[in-house]
């Protein structure tokens, strides 16, 4: 098994969190989140905010310096914070017909690194409490992991191909988000880019399942049917007029069921096992407290989005196959 061979990765109950990081928790991030509320709401700015929108200003810190000082990760995410000049609005528009725009867009998103994209209507619900959002589409695009390198995570001072894999991947987003939110404008239409690593006005992950990149995992990172969990996203919003994408249940719900990859592997136990009520919405949900001290410490951790077997490109297929089957059963029945 992956955690036996990789001597970074405590096993799941032999990690406690150092005294000196469990200090700077000094409030909870769940209620911040809305764990447990029953009615919608938009989510509170968080963790990857400006420190002065959040408590955990100095976690934030640590977690930086613990990624950074992995062998090659500080150039990758310098690259991922070059943003480029954003040009200004040209005043010709073109004004070819909406599914010629959309299908224009997601061709040009598609040649300029991203490796899927869809589009969503905007929903205030994916604009953090404190932002505003003004265009109504929102396209999400797709950066997939190198496997072979993610899955070599944690990173640390021996070993940093993982988390550097993470940093190329958010400088895939930022090139590609810029590169889309010009062209765009290059078409008359106002767009703006929303790359990571930081967290933007924009939450990622609903607009992505919306716009039929992906499920929601137990692991509470999307899983699409092309590169399972092992994906970043980077959004662009846009008054250009567009088509929706439509949503994508290959299964991964479903599997998630009954799978316990992530649960196990996650060294403080942080991925709940049935899904709770947030801000209104039952979902799957990742215990924060528990989460965070692990993953400041161990350079942004990653072991969930890397062990889930969707990830794994040979077993992705059969994955694929038997779902469809299982799906296809329940609909008949
Ligand atoms: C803050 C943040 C974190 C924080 C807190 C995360 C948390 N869940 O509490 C920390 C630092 C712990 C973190 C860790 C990780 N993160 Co992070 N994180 C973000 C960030 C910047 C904002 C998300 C946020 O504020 N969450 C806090 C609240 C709002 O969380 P929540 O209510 O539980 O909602 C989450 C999900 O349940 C879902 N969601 C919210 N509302 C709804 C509604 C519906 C209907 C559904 C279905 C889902 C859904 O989206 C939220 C994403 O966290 C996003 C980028 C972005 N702009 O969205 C990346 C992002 C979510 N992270 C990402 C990843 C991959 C990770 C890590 C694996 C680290 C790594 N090495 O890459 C871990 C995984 C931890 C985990 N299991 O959640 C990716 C996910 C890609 C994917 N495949 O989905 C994102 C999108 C970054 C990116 N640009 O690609 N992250
Ligand atoms: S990123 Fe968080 S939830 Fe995922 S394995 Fe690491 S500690 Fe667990
Ligand atoms: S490891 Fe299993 S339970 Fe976790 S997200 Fe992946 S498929 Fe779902």
């Amino acid at each position: 098994m992956a955690d036996q061979l990789n001597p970074r990765r405590p096993l799941r109950g032999n990690y406690s969190p150092k005294p000196e990081i469990s200090a700077l928790l000094k409030v909870s991030g769940n209620p911040i989140n809305g764990l447990g509320e029953t009615t919608r709401r938009r989510p509170s700015p968080f963790f990857w905010h400006p420190p002065d929108k959040h408590p955990y200003g100095e976690l934030q810190i640590v977690a930086r310096q613990s990624s950074r000082k992995c062998p090659g990760a500080a150039s990758a995410f310098q690259a991922a914070y070059e943003y480029p000049e954003l040009i200004p609005v040209a005043a010709q528009r073109n004004e070819s017909p909406t599914d010629q725009l959309a299908a224009e867009a997601k061709t040009f998103a598609l040649s300029h690194e991203a490796d899927d994209v869809g589009i969503a209507p905007m929903d205030p619900l994916y604009v953090f409490e404190g932002y505003t959002i003004n265009e109504p589409w929102v396209i999400v695009l797709a950066l997939a992991h190198n496997y072979e390198r993610l899955r070599q995570v944690p990173s640390d001072e021996t070993n940093g191909i993982g988390v550097s894999d993470v940093g190329d991947q958010y400088a895939r987003g930022t090139r590609a988000s810029y590169a889309l939110a010009n062209w765009i404008r290059s078409q008359g239409y106002n767009a703006n880019p929303y790359p990571g690593p930081m967290a933007g006005a924009l939450l990622l992950i609903p607009p992505a399942i919306a716009a039929g990149l992906g499920e929601l995992g137990k692991h509470g990172s999307l899983i699409s049917r092309h590169f399972g969990s092992g994906v970043r996203l980077a959004g662009v919003t846009t008054d250009m007029p567009l088509l929706p994408t439509t949503p994508d249940c290959f299964g991964a719900d479903e599997f998630c069921k009954t799978c316990q990859v992530c649960t196990r592997a996650c060294p403080p136990g942080a991925i709940a096992e049935e899904k709770q009520m947030v801000r209104g919405i039952e979902r799957w949900y990742v215990d924060f407290d528990k989460c965070i001290p692990y993953f400041a410490e161990a350079a942004s951790c990653g072991i969930c989005i890397a062990e889930c077997p969707w990830t794994r490109p040979q077993v992705r297929p059969k994955l694929l196959a038997t779902m469809a089957r299982r799906l296809s059963q329940t609909s008949v029945e």
